[in-house]
């Protein structure tokens, strides 16, 4: 019933993701900003699956739910959902995805640093990766299949760069569906150039950590200037931005359209 107070139906519940992304951190700054800790509302951490399990699950049933929600993703081609209005911007306009090398890598594998420098895509390349995956395709093979399907776009970031031949490089990401789809993709474009491509998941800290002492060559998940402001300043200094490999990225709290009386973050006090 749209009549009732939405706070009593979900336990003054948002469901979030996993505590270390950065999302959960700005949506902690959301509930002060917007006074919503004072109505007891609080922010349960779980998983991005475990999120849009809840998500279905509410959805099928037309029950309201608030979700950490965020652009690119197929949560947003499977479920019709709205960002609440976020009148005092603590979630910024927009976000874009940075690509983040190691120092010297310019100077060591001038190939790579080259291709991961031409590497941008736009989301809706991104959620055809990420709906194929979804959809129980392998990773690897929903990123070669995708670099067959369009191999102008992947030609223009390789064009004129020298093949080479088994160098190694490693690339960082957090397993979040977006980071799994480009990593995957610009992984297979640098294997297809010759490299020896490893790529290893771990949390949104050891992945700047790891570029930042070298342990890494690159990360393609940089999610900005917001999301992962932290580690930004954390490691200035000790990495190279080499700017978006995708705009038009965007994160804030989110609910299903059903949900006609909530529109704004402020929405949520009444
Ligand atoms: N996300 C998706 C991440 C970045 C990519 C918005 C869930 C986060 O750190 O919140």
């Amino acid at each position: 019933n749209s009549k009732e107070k939405l706070g009593p139906q979900i336990n003054y519940t948002i469901t979030g993701i996993d505590a270390g992304a950065g999302e959960m951190s700005t949506t902690q700054t959301a509930i002060k900003k917007y006074g919503l800790d004072k109505k007891n509302w609080q922010l349960q951490p779980s998983s991005t699956s475990a999120m849009t399990s809840t998500l279905d699950k509410a959805y099928k049933n037309k029950q309201p739910i608030v979700i950490t929600g965020w652009q690119p993703h197929w949560m947003f081609k499977k479920y019709k959902l709205k960002f609440l209005k976020d009148p005092k911007n603590v979630y910024g306009e927009a976000e874009h995805i940075s690509t983040i090398v190691r120092k010297g890598l310019k100077k060591d594998k001038p190939e790579a640093y080259e291709i991961l420098d031409n590497f941008h895509w736009t989301p809706s390349q991104m959620s055809d990766v990420m709906l194929k995956v979804n959809a129980g395709v392998s990773p690897k093979k929903a990123a070669t299949d995708w670099i067959k399907k369009d191999p102008k776009v992947v030609a223009k970031w390789t064009k004129g760069v020298k093949k080479v031949h088994g160098q190694s490089l490693k690339l960082t990401y957090v397993a979040w569906d977006s980071e799994i789809a480009s990593t995957n993709v610009i992984a297979q474009v640098l294997r297809d150039q010759g490299y020896k491509v490893t790529i290893q998941s771990m949390e949104m800290q050891p992945v700047w950590a790891s570029v930042a002492t070298k342990a890494a060559d690159a990360t393609v998940s940089a999610w900005l200037p917001k999301t992962a402001a932290k580690f930004y300043s954390d490691y200035k200094g000790q990495f190279v931005d080499l700017g978006a490999n995708l705009d038009g990225a965007k994160v804030g709290l989110a609910v299903p359209t059903y949900m006609k009386n909530i529109n704004s973050i402020n929405d949520l006090k009444n």
